[in-house]
C-alpha cells in the first residue's frame, strides 16, 4: 500500500473503473447464487434465469421461436440460459461502473432487475404466486447490498474524511491516504463476497438437484405390467438394414425432443393424480398411477410428429409405447363424442409445468388408439418424454395431442378455450401432413458411381403410406421398395438402389398415402398447421 501514488490519476481511475466493473460483476454472480439457494426452498423453477427464459419462451414470437428450434434444435434451452446470463453480465458490470458515482442507483438497479425475475416467475402458466417471487427478489436484494457495500470500499476519501478516518482505529481504513480507495478493504470483501456465493450457488444447485430424488426413486420403482394387449410383431422387413437410414424404432435417447421446460418436471408417480373433468363429463374422476397400472395396457408402435419439423427434419420419431386407453376412460366417465351428442368436442391436457394442449374429441374416441402412455419402448417414460404418464394419439401433431407430465383433462370447446400454442399462432386442428424423408445419402455426400441406395423414411399417421416414389434430376417417378407395413400409424422404411452417374444430381422423394393422396409439392412453413413440400438432396457423385 506503501507504493500508492495518488499523484498517478490515470491508471489509478483505470483501476478503479475496471473494480468497479468488478464489484458489479460479483454483486450480480451474488444476486443469482442467492436466488439458486432461496429458489431450493420455494422450486427450481422459480429461479430468476430459468424464470425469465420461461418468459421469454412464452412470449417469443412464433416465427422467432420456430427459427430457434431450427437452428438450435434441442440446445435452444441452453442458447436462451446462456443469452441471459450475457445480459445480465453486462448490465451487472454496467451498474457497478456507475455505482461508483451513483452508489444507490446502482443498488437500485439490481434490485431492479430483480423485479423483472420476479415478474417473469409469478407469470408463469405454471406460477404458485407469490411464493415464485421470492428467489428473484432474495437474491436482489443481497445483490444490492452487496453492491452497496462493495462501492463503498471504492469511494475516494477526500481530505477531510481521509484525516477523520485516519483516527478510525481499527477498521483497517486508517491505511488508506487522502484522496484514494481502499484497495485492500475492496479485494477483501470482494473476495469474501464471490466466496459466500460460490458457496451459497453450489449449495442450491446441489438441493435443486436433490428435490428431484423422489421423482427418480419413484420411476425406478415402477414395475410395467404386460400388456393385455401387445403390440403386432413387428413384420420382417419392416425394417431394413441399410446403412444411414433411420432405425424403425427409434431409441429413447435419440428420440426428439419438443417442450417450453427449462427444467425437466420431476414428478413423484406416488404422488400424481389425473383429473378428468369438464362438459359432458357424467362422472369425473381422479385417478392415480396404481388406478393406471391397474387396467389393461396396450402396446403400439405410434410414431410421433412435431409441426415444427420442418421438410426433411428431425422431430419425427418411432416409439413402441404403453399405456391404457383413453377413450375408454372417458366413456367411463360419460364422456362422448360430438357425433354422438357429447357437447365438448375440445379435449384439453394441462401438464404440471403449465402447459395446455387441445385435441379433438372426434379423433381421441373415434377408435384410434389414443393412449395415456406409460412406457416407451420397454420402460417407464423418461422424465424428457413425460413421466410419469402422457398422451399420444396417432395422426395428430404432438402441439394438439402428446401433452407431457400430464395432470388434467377438460373437456371443453373449439370455442370456449384457446390451448397455448393456438393463443401464439398455430392452429387448433392438425391432422399429421403426409411426409417423407431422404436419410441417405446426405446432402452433398460425394458417392461413387454406381449403385447407390437412396433410402428414408414414409409418413401419413392413421391413413397410412402405400406408395414412395423418388426423382433423379428432372426424370420420371420411380417407384422405392416400401419396407413391410407395421401398423398405419408408424412410420415405413423405403429404399431406392439408384444407379449412379457422375456429376451433381438432386434426389427428390414424394410419398402416397392409403387415401390416395400424393404428397403435395407446393412448399409452406410449418406455421400453422405443419410443413408441406418434398424434401430433396443434392449430391455429387465421382
Ligand atoms: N408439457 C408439455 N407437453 C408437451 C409439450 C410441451 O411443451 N410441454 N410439447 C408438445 C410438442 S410440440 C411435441 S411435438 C411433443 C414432443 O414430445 P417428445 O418431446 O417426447 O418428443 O410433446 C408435446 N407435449
Ligand atoms: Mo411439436
Amino acid at each position: 500500500m506503501t507504493d500508492d501514488d495518488t499523484t498517478a490519476h490515470e491508471p489509478a481511475g483505470r483501476l478503479r473503473l475496471l473494480a468497479g466493473a468488478l464489484a458489479g460483476a460479483v454483486a450480480g454472480f451474488a444476486a443469482l447464487a442467492v436466488a439458486e439457494l432461496a429458489s431450493a426452498a420455494v422450486r427450481p423453477e422459480a429461479g430468476p434465469v430459468i424464470a425469465v427464459g420461461g418468459a421469454a419462451i412464452d412470449r417469443t414470437p412464433t416465427a422467432v421461436k420456430d427459427w430457434a428450434v431450427r437452428h438450435f434444435g434441442t440446445d435452444d434451452k441452453l442458447v436462451l440460459e446462456l443469452g441471459i446470463l450475457a445480459v445480465l453480465a453486462v448490465f451487472a458490470v454496467a451498474l457497478g461502473a456507475a455505482a461508483l458515482r451513483f452508489r444507490r442507483a446502482g443498488a437500485a438497479g439490481v434490485v431492479l432487475f430483480g423485479v423483472v425475475g420476479a415478474v417473469a416467475a409469478t407469470g408463469r402458466p405454471d406460477s404458485r404466486g407469490f411464493a415464485d417471487a421470492v428467489p428473484s427478489l432474495v437474491g436482489a436484494g443481497a445483490g444490492a447490498a452487496l453492491l452497496y457495500v462493495l462501492a463503498g470500499r471504492l469511494a475516494r476519501r477526500d481530505r477531510a474524511a481521509g484525516v477523520r478516518d485516519g483516527s478510525d482505529a481499527g477498521t483497517g481504513a486508517g491505511r488508506v491516504p487522502a484522496g484514494d480507495w481502499d484497495r485492500r478493504g475492496f479485494v477483501v470483501a470482494a473476495s469474501a463476497a464471490a466466496m459466500a456465493s460460490a458457496g451459497a450457488g453450489v449449495l442450491g444447485r446441489a438441493l435443486n438437484g436433490a428435490s428431484g430424488r423422489g421423482a427418480v426413486a419413484s420411476r425406478d420403482r415402477v414395475v410395467l405390467p404386460a400388456p393385455g394387449s401387445p403390440a403386432s410383431a413387428v413384420p420382417r422387413g419392416a425394417g431394413p438394414r441399410i446403412a444411414g437410414i433411420s432405425p424403425f424404432i427409434t431409441p429413447n435417447d435419440a428420440f426428439y425432443r419438443v417442450d417450453t421446460a427449462l427444467v425437466v418436471p420431476k414428478v413423484d408417480a406416488t404422488a400424481w393424480r389425473l383429473r378428468i373433468h369438464g362438459e359432458g363429463v357424467a362422472r369425473p374422476v381422479t385417478l392415480s398411477f396404481a388406478d393406471l397400472l391397474r387396467r389393461e395396457l396396450v402396446e403400439r408402435d405410434i410414431t410421433l410428429t412435431c409441426v415444427s419439423n420442418e421438410v426433411g427434419g428431425p422431430y419425427v420419431g418411432n416409439a413402441r409405447w404403453i399405456g391404457v386407453r383413453l377413450a375408454a376412460l372417458l366413456a367411463e366417465c360419460g364422456v362422448r363424442p360430438p357425433s354422438r351428442g357429447g357437447p365438448a368436442d375440445q379435449l384439453v391436457a394441462r401438464s404440471v409445468d403449465g402447459m395446455t394442449l387441445g385435441s379433438p374429441v372426434e379423433e381421441v374416441m373415434d377408435g384410434r388408439d389414443a393412449l395415456l402412455a406409460v412406457g416407451m419402448n420397454g420402460v417407464p417414460l423418461p422424465f424428457e418424454h413425460g413421466f410419469p404418464v402422457r398422451m399420444v394419439v396417432p395422426g395428430l401433431y404432438g402441439f394438439v395431442s402428446a401433452c407431457k407430465w400430464i395432470e388434467d383433462i377438460e373437456l371443453t370447446t373449439f370455442d370456449a378455450y384457446d390451448p397455448y400454442w393456438v393463443k401464439r399462432g398455430w392452429a387448433r386442428r392438425a391432422p399429421v401432413k403426409t411426409q417423407s424423408r431422404i436419410d441417405t445419402p446426405k446432402p452433398f455426400a460425394r458417392p461413387k458411381a454406381g449403385s447407390v441406395m437412396v433410402a428414408g423414411v414414409a409418413w401419413a399417421q392413421h391413413r397410412g403410406i402405400d406408395r414412395v416414389e423418388v426423382r433423379v434430376d428432372d426424370g420420371p417417378w420411380q417407384q422405392a421398395r416400401l419396407a413391410a407395413e407395421d401398423s398405419r400409424d408408424t412410420w415405413r422404411q423405403w429404399s431406392f438402389p439408384w444407379q449412379a452417374t457422375r456429376g451433381g444430381h438432386t434426389l427428390t422423394v414424394r410419398a402416397t398415402d392409403r387415401t390416395g393422396r400424393v404428397q403435395t409439392e407446393e412448399r409452406t412453413g410449418t406455421v400453422p398447421d405443419g410443413a408441406s413440400g418434398r424434401h430433396s438432396v443434392v449430391v455429387t457423385v465421382e
